[in-house]
């Protein structure tokens, strides 16, 4: 099977390693894709969640079986290969409907996991900060409700894992209304996250820094380059949805502050669940006046393609399409001489840093910069004595600025962003800025 260097770049590597004796968890890969036989994502999915992979089966066909997933003869060397390889989940690389996945389980005798599964799974084990907990537990029971499937999967993961299943039919019923009324305790909650995280933003907005948002595949090094451009100790790991909590931490250049975040990281088909419940997480992004596009650059030309797809898909989808991009070609290091040589061509826009070495990260930095300073206007102020504090403020805003001592006040020109201009404009010197 093709490998691609995806996932398998680095050395440090705190995430659950999959024990070489006998894993609890022993799942056989099953996919239905036109051409191709590349389940490595998958593969790297399960790992994270700490399953072992014992075996894979590809039907190339057009589209998923409405009914089995895979054509009926492929069912039948998919339960040979369960026997031989001695698996005991099947991992689906789609997400099936509710009656696909009871039709496999019929057929294979064992329990049928789907990605989006595998990733709510990831998620569920990942989620740090009480906000991050309810966002999954909502995708998770939103999941299982559509699914009929007990709630016990996932309140007692701890002792199942994945492919577990819940008690019998019977409960189902009195399960799903729970879930219901847990469902919308769980949305009032996060509404009051929401709520409070907008009073927050709404104190930054009021300092009007501006904002930078980390954007990008999921183990493309986001969080690592946030650590090497600001200092901040954010866990990095290599690992799938390694951060899944929002960090801002500030950036300072020539005296001027900006803020910059990182968030949980993007995947293809990332379930539409995990999409909604994280909305407030991703509103960072969202707002944020210039999005840095992470990608991975050691990752190949078509694989690449799929990636940075699916993340400007995810962009476009919670309202952030239209912000200003800087792509960011991280892992430099992992390229030999070829491959940098081609970069250029390849992603003329792009930026070659790695956020390892330290390479080519002054010219990232001048870059955000010039994005944002080339957006500056230049404006005169004369500022009464009595106004230090506006004069502080500007100070803190704009880092340098020319100052005149006249007999009216503090004449001052200074460049600022349209926006934060605005609210100095009672003070322009014209009348108007
Ligand atoms: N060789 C090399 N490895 C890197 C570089 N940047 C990050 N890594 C490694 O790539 C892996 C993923 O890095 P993270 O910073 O956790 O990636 P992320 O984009 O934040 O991932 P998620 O939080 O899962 O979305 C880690 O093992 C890092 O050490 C780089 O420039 N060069
Ligand atoms: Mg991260």
């Amino acid at each position: 099977m093709k490998r691609s260097r995806h996932g398998r770049s680095t050395v440090s590597n705190d995430g659950p390693t999959v024990p070489t004796v006998r894993a609890k968890q022993r799942a056989l890969c099953i996919a239905a894709i036109e051409d191709g036989d590349d389940l490595t994502e998958l593969e790297e999915l399960l790992r994270t969640a700490g399953v072992a992979v014992v075996g894979a089966i590809v039907q190339h066909r057009e589209r998923p079986h409405p009914n089995t997933y895979l054509g009926e003869g492929k069912l039948a060397e998919v339960k040979a290969a369960i026997e031989a390889c001695d698996a005991n989940v099947v991992a689906c690389d789609d997400e099936l409907t509710p009656r696909q996945e009871r039709n496999l389980e019929k057929a294979l005798g064992i329990p049928v996991v789907d990605r989006t599964a595998v990733i709510l799974d990831i998620f569920a084990g990942h989620a740090h900060s009480a906000d991050g907990k309810l966002q999954v537990e909502l995708a998770q029971l939103e999941y299982n409700l559509a699914r009929m499937r007990g709630l016990w999967t996932h309140l007692e993961r701890l002792g199942g894992g994945i492919g577990t299943r819940g008690p019998g039919e019977s409960q189902i019923e009195t399960d799903r209304r729970l879930a219901r009324d847990r469902i919308s305790a769980l949305k009032r909650k996060l509404s009051h996250v929401r709520s409070h995280r907008s009073t927050m933003r709404a104190e930054r907005e009021r300092a009007q820094l501006p904002t930078i948002a980390l954007a990008g595949y999921t183990n493309a090094g986001k969080s690592t380059l946030l650590n090497a451009l600001t200092g901040a100790d954010v866990g990095v790991g290599d690992r799938l949805f390694q951060t899944l909590d929002p960090t801002t931490r500030t950036l300072d250049m020539h005296g001027r502050t900006y803020l910059i975040t990182d968030t949980v990281g993007f995947i293809r088909k990332l379930p539409h669940q995990l999409v909604d419940a994280f909305a407030a997480t991703l509103e960072e992004t969202r707002l944020a006046d210039l999005v840095l596009h992470v990608v991975d650059a050691s990752t190949e030309e078509e694989e690449f393609g799929q990636m940075s797809r699916a993340v400007e898909d995810v962009l476009e989808e919670i309202g952030a399409g239209a912000t200003p991009r800087l792509l960011v070609l991280n892992k430099a290091d992992l390229l030999d001489q070829d491959e940098r040589l081609a970069m250029p061509f390849r992603h003329p826009d792009g930026m070659l840093v790695s956020a390892v070495t330290g390479e080519g990260l002054d010219g990232l930095l001048a870059r955000i910069e010039e994005e944002f300073l080339s957006r500056l206007m230049t404006v005169e102020l004369l500022l009464p004595y009595g106004e230090g504090s506006r004069l502080a403020e500007l100070h803190e805003l704009a880092g340098e600025l020319q100052r005149e001592d006249t007999p009216e006040g503090v004449r001052v020109s200074v460049r600022l962003a349209p926006t934060i201009a605005a609210r100095f404009e009672r003070f322009a010197v014209n009348g108007h800025l």
